[in-house]
Formats: structure tokens, C-alpha cells, sequence
């Protein structure tokens, strides 16, 4: 055979032996055992342990990678969820082997494996274990589904898993990875609507993270079933994670994010008040609710339309009736300056003569029965039919209806309903041997080969992730140098790279408005920065003071969006009379002046994965472990820490302020706080340190969110704007808030183009300094060719008796100034 014959003959058994080779007996039961037929490569180690073949490899500093399989040979390498330009050649991997273990390491993470039993052991340099297989069970296959079971420290703690709605720490519970229309979803209700099988574990302040590359259903068991051992699984696919090393919880994000992917810096929109209802309508009522905004002076930047603006609920058209004047609706809401997002699902009704799905039809890109026939389900339009997202030509065939939209001037699409929801179904979604087509370019497969057949058990956690992608690329498309904004209810790792997200139907209560908190901070942890939850609740209607609170805490929010269902009462700012409207009016404000420092922080987000809200274990990992703290306080970039009234009750709450120097954002006065250990003698045990943390009671009424400012912060602030489509008048206003490690930064851009790519942006950083008459402020060299909008900037700096402020003219060039206090 030549060599070429030899590779096509190689790829087409390996295609083969990838895709169909199941065990005989479906519930045959394997399980790994004593190390044979150790095989060293340059990137890690191949062997065989009891039934299973193992491969042990380091793909990127602190990053290794574990697969099994049963088979004889490794499956071709495939993963929707991991981009192949993230593993690293480069990285130098040691490989030692001795009687009784075998390592390898690249010099930092250090990966044993126990030549008696297999058995996987992940230690730091120093011998710290970081994550161990149970030495009493070893991973385990009952048919296809197959089970790891790792120790369970006593005082370890496991965040992330997307948008679960237990607590931020699921010590103790077990959820499953399902994407589900969870409409009425309570606390712990589980599965909901995302499946991101990556979580991080933390121990005394270090953390790792582990990441289960599968997309089929799978479960994570943090010792529900048994305190004695943490354990995950999936009901089918390859058997294939990473470990990811820390120690910090940001460098373990950071590293799975450059597995999975980052969210491309938004469009500057994205981050101003969204106004939203199922549905406005008809068009009268739009340009209404418009006007409200503007008249009241509350600032806003997008409305959205919900199902009601299609005709029959067929997505790619509109309802004349109700909107006759559409597209100059939407050039006289942009003239007002506000953006516009259109719901736009999934599915494409089945209906000859509707063009998307005779055009859908004759490029045969639907989802199809094991018969061959189209798959029909219905949802809001009726019998529908879906593309099959996970092949390319039907992604391009999808986002290529979009020009529908582009063309009037539509900024941003709303993709829902895709975990995927089917109505009249027990569980909501299509059948599970519903048959689905992959091609090697969806899913990076490796070497590549034909396109695939499988089923709905594979591709139904990964459906509404390839949905999106398919609208990201079609708007980048359309429109190639405007940063698209896409909304997706269903994830799994890696749709961050393509869709913002949202929380779904929450509820108009005081529990959901809690539940804010613990669901953002884990979408977070799990990659996923930019991410909202309907303000004011979806189902129901809140009381004013709820809506009132949710308003003000969703100024701290990565997306502010207020939202509600059909048949409820009217939820925007002002319709619970002027003393609500004004709070309301005032934290709306708020987060407008704070557009510079959240679009900053963002940028950062862009560039390193660690997300906008954060709980209290990524800044500060040893306090993880206070009893409840990552559930009642987060921060808002590095530097604001947020502190809502979560529950109803009148009794003062206690604020935690980890680090010496605090400030009120409010009254830039500094906050006395008492000092107290971060927990008592008796939760202690097995703890090297008891750090010491600032203590503060607070009692905030209606119109108070405590807002807290890092000591060591210096804060970009703008003067207000309407919209963000309104250029800033006056200075850039630098609030100085002295205290260790006194540094911060403006980031800034054209805000919607990719312009910053090629350095059309602008960057500055600052520092502080005290001195004996009172403090240096540094502005620094500036960064990028961007010209901001500013021509003055106005620093405050707040620490003294009063706030002292300076005028300087805007320069690129480094400039001090220097206060007396
Ligand atoms: O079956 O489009 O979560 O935000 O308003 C309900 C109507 C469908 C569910 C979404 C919600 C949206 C609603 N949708």
C-alpha cells in the first residue's frame, strides 16, 4: 500500500472504531486496575490500567489532560468545548518511572500514577495533593456510562457547574448536566438550562479546577451520595478531563478559559440599562416605552422585542398588523439613541412556501428521525423543524437569515428556547435518538473525516452552544467590523466565545432576587463573565420595594436587563410612583458614570477569562471557607465590592471588608471597621491560618446598596449620559482612593468595531503614592492610537478630612499631581 492509500485505509478504521465501538453487553461492567504496557511520549504517558487504555498528557503549563477508553486504540480526538490552539507544544514534560509509580510533570503539576492499581494522584511541586482518585474505587464503566471517584477533603469546597441554583458552594449536593426549559425553577431546582462540567475545588486557599470534556448527560456528586468521596460521570462518550492547576482560583479560570475560550470584548451598548417584556407591542407602545425613557431623563440603550413582533411566531419575519412601520421604528428608536434585540428561535416553522424552511429543506440542513425523515416538534409556531447546528453548512445556511435583521438596522439577536425546549414532550426536549450530523470542522476532530451520524444523547447539552455560534458567525458575516451581541439561554463550555447569557425564567421574589448572587458568581467561576438575570423577576410581578432593590443591585450587574412575562403588571422604573422611580433613576445613573470602569474591566475579562462579579474565594481564596460568604457578597471588577440586603427580614446584616482599607463608594469616606477573626477556634481544624477581616453592620433602607471601595482603587467615572450613543460632555473623572497597591487603569475604544485589534484603542494606567503632605496621583504613559473622548480629567482623591480635587488637561504623556490632606 502507498502511504496515502495506507492514511485513508488508517483514518477510515479509526472512524470506525471512534464511532462505533460500544461494548457487547450493554451493562458489561469494566473498571481500571494494576499499570501495564507503560508507553512514554514527548507530552505524557500512555498505559494500560485493568480494562481501560489510559493517556496521560500535559497539553499547556498546568493543564493535564486524562483520557480512557475502553477500546483498543484511542477514539479520534474530537471537542466542541476545547480550542485546538490551545495546547501548547512548547511545554517541556518530565517523564520518571519507578517501581511503583509513574510521574509526570512539568515541573510544576505533578501527575502519579500507582502502577499497583492505576490509581491518579495530582500533587503541586511540594507534594501538596491537589485532586486523588479514591484509593477504595476505581474508575468504573456499567455499559457506556462511566464513573470516576476521586477523595473528598473534609473542608473542601467546589464552585462553578453554570447556572446552578443551589448555593455557590455545591458541597453536599449532586447535579446533573441536562439542558432544560426549566420555566418555575426554585432553589436547587436541577437540571437547568446550561451544562458547563467544569468546576473548581478549594482547600485551605488553594485551588484547582477540573473540567469534564463530554457532552452527553453527565453528573457530579460532591458527597451526596457518600462523604467519603466526590464522584462524576457521564451516560455515554469518551471519558476525558482536565486537571487544572492554580494554586490562585484566577490563574485556575484563566487556564480553563484558554481551553474553552474567552468573551470577545462587547459592544459598549451591551452594558447600558436594556429594557425588555414579553412582548412590547404593537408598535406604538415601542416607541412609547422609548419615550418614557427619554422624557423621565432615566438613561437606557436597548429595548427588545419578545416573540409577538413575528408574524404567527415564524422567526425572520414581522407582524404587520402590530408593526406596520418596523424598520423606521427602528431608525427612529436609533435616532433616540437605543439599539434594538430581536428574539429570534431556533426553530424554523414547517411550512411550505416560508422561505427559510424551503431553503432549509432543499440544503438538507434539518435534524433529522432515525428514519430519515425531518424531525418535527412543536414549539411557539407550531410544527417546526431545527438545523442541524453541527454542521458547518447548516450553522452558515442559519446565521445567513440574519441579513433580514442587519439589513434594518437590528443590533443584537436573542436566541431562547435553545437547550433545545419542544413543547408536549415530558421532558421538553426532542427525542433522544433524534439523529444529528457532525462534521470534523464543528467538533475539531482529529484527523479529520467525513461527516458523523449520532444521536440526541450527544448533541443535545451541546445544540443551543452551536446555535449561537451559528448567529455570532452569521452577524460577523453580515457585518464584519461590528462586535456582535447574541443572548443565549442554553450553554455549554465554550458558548461564552459566542453569546452573553442570562439566568431564564426566575421569579418576581425575594428568593430569586437572592438566588442573583450564587447563579451569576458560578456562571463566572465557570467561564462565563457576561451574564444577567431578569430584573424584577420574569414570573410575577415584583412589589415596588423588590423592584426597587433588584434595580439597584442590577447596576452592579455585567447585564442590566429588566424583564418580565406576558399578562403581568408593568415592570419598568417608573411605574411605581416617583419616590421608586427616583432610586431607580439614581442607580441607573450610577452605573452609567461607572461605564469606564466596568468597560475596563471587561476589556480585562476579554484577555484573561476572570470574571466581572466574583465571588469572595477568587480575590480572596482563604476566605472561601467563612460560612456563607461567597452567596451574600461579590465584587464588581478588582476593586467594588457589592453587599446587597438579600433577604426580606429588617435585622442589620454584617458586611465582610477583606484587607485593611475600605471606603464607602457612596460617601468616599472610609469605613471603620471592626477586626475580627475570619472564624472561631472551633472551625479551625485542619486550617494552617485564621486570617483577620473587617466587620461592618449595616442596616440599608430602600434606597441604600452598600457598595464598598477597595483602599488602593483609583476609579474611572464619566459625567452622565442618556445613552452610550451620546458622546461624554466634561472630564474623565478619576476617583483616588489611597491604600496598599494604589493602581487602576481607563480602557477605552470606538466601542463597537474590532478597530482595537489593530491598536486603534486607548489605555492608561495610574498609581498612587502617600506622601507626608498628603498623596502623588500618576497618570501613566498612554497605550494605542485611540483618541477618547475626553479633554480634561478631574481627580478626586478621598482619604482626608474632605475629597480634594485637581483639574489636569487630557495628555498622552505621563503626568503627577500631587494633593495636600
Ligand atoms: O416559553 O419568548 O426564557 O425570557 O420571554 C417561553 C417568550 C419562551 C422563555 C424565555 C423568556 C421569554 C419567553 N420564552
Amino acid at each position: 500500500m502507498t502511504k496515502n492509500r495506507f492514511c485513508k485505509a488508517f483514518l477510515f478504521i479509526s472512524i470506525l472504531v471512534t464511532f462505533s465501538i460500544q461494548p457487547l453487553n450493554a451493562q458489561e461492567s469494566s473498571s481500571t486496575g494494576a499499570v501495564s504496557a507503560v508507553q512514554p511520549r514527548s507530552d505524557g504517558l500512555t498505559f494500560r490500567s485493568g480494562d481501560a487504555l489510559i493517556r496521560l498528557t500535559i497539553v499547556r503549563p498546568g493543564v493535564v489532560r486524562v483520557r480512557y477508553t475502553l477500546a483498543k486504540m484511542f477514539p479520534a480526538d474530537h471537542s466542541f468545548a476545547v480550542i485546538p490552539e490551545s495546547v501548547s507544544r512548547d511545554t517541556k514534560v518530565q517523564i520518571t518511572q519507578s517501581a511503583s509509580v509513574l510521574k509526570v510533570t512539568d515541573g510544576d503539576v505533578v501527575a502519579t500514577v500507582q502502577r499497583s492499581n492505576g490509581r491518579i494522584v495530582f500533587t503541586d511541586k511540594v507534594g501538596n495533593v491537589l485532586l486523588a482518585d479514591h484509593p477504595n474505587y476505581p474508575v468504573t464503566w456499567h455499559g457506556k456510562e462511566f464513573r470516576v471517584y476521586k477523595t473528598m477533603p473534609q473542608l473542601e469546597q467546589y464552585f462553578g457547574l453554570g447556572d446552578k441554583s443551589d448555593a455557590s458552594d455545591h458541597r453536599g449536593n449532586a447535579v446533573t448536566m441536562w439542558n432544560t426549559d426549566a420555566f418555575g425553577w426554585q432553589q436547587g431546582t436541577d437540571p437547568l438550562y446550561k451544562s458547563i462540567p467544569f468546576f473548581v475545588g478549594l482547600l485551605n486557599g488553594r485551588a484547582y479546577g477540573l473540567f469534564l470534556d463530554n457532552t452527553y448527560k453527565s453528573s457530579f456528586d460532591f458527597g451526596k451520595e457518600s462523604s467519603d468521596f466526590f464522584s462524576f460521570g457521564a451516560t455515554g462518550g469518551d471519558l476525558n478531563y482536565y486537571f487544572i492547576a492554580g494554586p490562585h482560583p484566577k490563574q485556575v479560570i484563566e487556564r480553563y478559559t484558554s481551553l474553552t475560550g474567552r468573551t470577545p470584548l462587547p459592544a459598549l451598548y451591551a452594558f447600558g440599562f436594556q429594557q425588555c417584556r414579553y412582548s412590547y407591542y404593537p408598535e406604538s407602545r415601542v416607541r412609547q416605552i422609548a419615550n418614557e425613557f427619554r422624557t423621565r431623563k432615566i438613561p437606557a440603550d436597548v429595548i427588545w422585542l419578545d416573540i409577538d413582533y413575528q408574524q404567527g411566531y415564524k422567526p425572520f419575519t414581522i407582524n404587520r398588523e402590530y408593526f406596520p412601520h418596523f424598520e423606521q421604528m427602528v431608525k427612529d428608536l436609533g435616532d433616540q439613541g437605543f439599539k434594538m434585540v430581536v428574539i429570534s428561535d431556533l426553530h424554523i416553522k414547517k411550512e411550505a412556501g416560508y422561505k427559510p424552511y424551503d431553503e432549509g429543506t432543499a440544503g438538507d440542513h434539518f435534524i433529522k428521525n432515525p428514519d430519515g425523515s425531518q424531525y418535527v416538534g412543536k414549539v411557539w409556531p407550531g410544527d417546526s423543524v431545527f438545523p442541524d447546528f453541527t454542521l458547518a453548512s447548516a450553522r452558515k445556511f442559519y446565521g445567513s437569515q440574519f441579513k433580514f435583521f442587519t439589513d434594518m438596522g437590528i443590533a443584537g439577536i436573542w436566541n431562547d428556547m435553545n437547550e433545545p425546549a419542544v413543547f408536549r414532550y415530558p421532558d421538553k426536549t426532542m427525542p433522544l435518538d433524534t439523529v444529528h450530523r457532525v462534521d470534523s470542522e464543528t467538533e475539531n476532530r482529529n484527523p479529520a473525516g467525513p461527516i458523523r451520524k449520532t444521536d440526541h444523547r450527544e448533541i443535545h447539552n451541546v445544540l443551543g452552544m452551536e446555535n449561537v455560534r451559528a448567529t455570532y458567525e452569521g452577524l460577523l458575516q453580515l457585518r464584519p467590523n461590528e462586535r456582535p451581541f447574541v443572548m443565549t439561554r442554553a450553554a455549554f463550555a465554550g458558548a461564552q466565545r459566542y453569546a452573553a447569557t442570562w439566568t431564564g425564567d426566575n421569579q418576581s421574589s425575594w428568593l430569586h432576587f437572592r438566588l442573583s448572587l450564587p447563579t451569576l458568581l458560578n456562571l463566572g467561576v465557570s467561564g462565563y463573565p457576561f451574564a444577567g438575570n431578569d430584573v424584577g423577576g420574569f414570573d410575577g410581578s415584583p412589589v415596588p420595594d423588590l423592584l426597587t432593590r433588584w434595580i439597584e443591585l442590577g447596576a452592579f450587574l455585567p447585564i442590566y436587563r429588566d424583564h418580565t412575562t406576558n399578562g403581568t403588571r408593568d415592570q419598568e422604573p417608573w411605574v411605581h410612583g416617583p419616590e421608586h422611580e427616583a432610586i431607580r433613576r439614581h442607580y441607573i445613573e450610577t452605573r452609567y458614570r461607572l461605564l469606564p470602569y466596568i468597560y475596563t474591566s471587561m476589556e480585562e475579562t476579554s484577555r484573561t477569562g476572570i470574571p466581572l462579579m466574583r465571588a469572595m474565594f477568587v480575590e480572596h481564596p482563604l476566605l472561601g471557607r467563612m460560612e456563607g460568604i461567597n452567596d451574600k457578597e461579590y465584587f464588581f471588577g478588582r476593586d467594588l465590592l457589592v453587599a446587597p440586603k438579600v433577604l426580606e427580614t429588617v435585622d442589620p446584616y454584617e458586611v465582610i471588608l477583606p484587607g485593611p482599607v475600605w471606603y464607602d463608594y457612596w460617601t468616599g469616606k472610609k469605613v471603620e471597621a471592626k477586626q475580627r477573626a475570619a472564624w472561631d477556634k472551633e472551625h479551625s481544624v485542619g486550617v494552617a491560618e485564621t486570617p483577620m477581616v473587617g466587620s461592618i453592620k449595616v442596616d440599608p433602607k430602600l434606597d441604600e446598596l452598600p457598595v464598598y471601595v477597595r483602599g488602593g482603587a483609583i476609579l474611572p467615572h464619566e459625567p452622565l449620559i442618556q445613552t452610550t450613543a451620546e458622546k461624554p460632555q466634561g472630564p474623565l473623572e478619576l476617583r483616588v482612593y489611597p491604600g496598599p497597591d494604589c493602581s487602576g487603569s481607563v480602557y477605552t475604544d470606538d466601542g463597537h468595531t474590532f478597530d482595537y485589534k489593530q491598536g486603534h484603542y486607548f489605555r492608561q494606567s495610574f498609581t498612587c503614592e502617600a506622601t507626608a503632605q498628603g498623596v502623588t496621583v500618576k497618570l501613566g504613559k498612554a497605550e494605542g492610537d485611540y483618541t477618547p473622548w475626553w479633554t480634561q480629567v478631574h481627580v478626586t482623591v478621598y482619604g482626608g478630612t474632605e475629597p480634594v480635587s485637581r483639574d489636569l488637561p487630557f495628555s498622552r504623556e505621563a503626568q503627577t499631581v500631587s494633593v495636600e490632606q
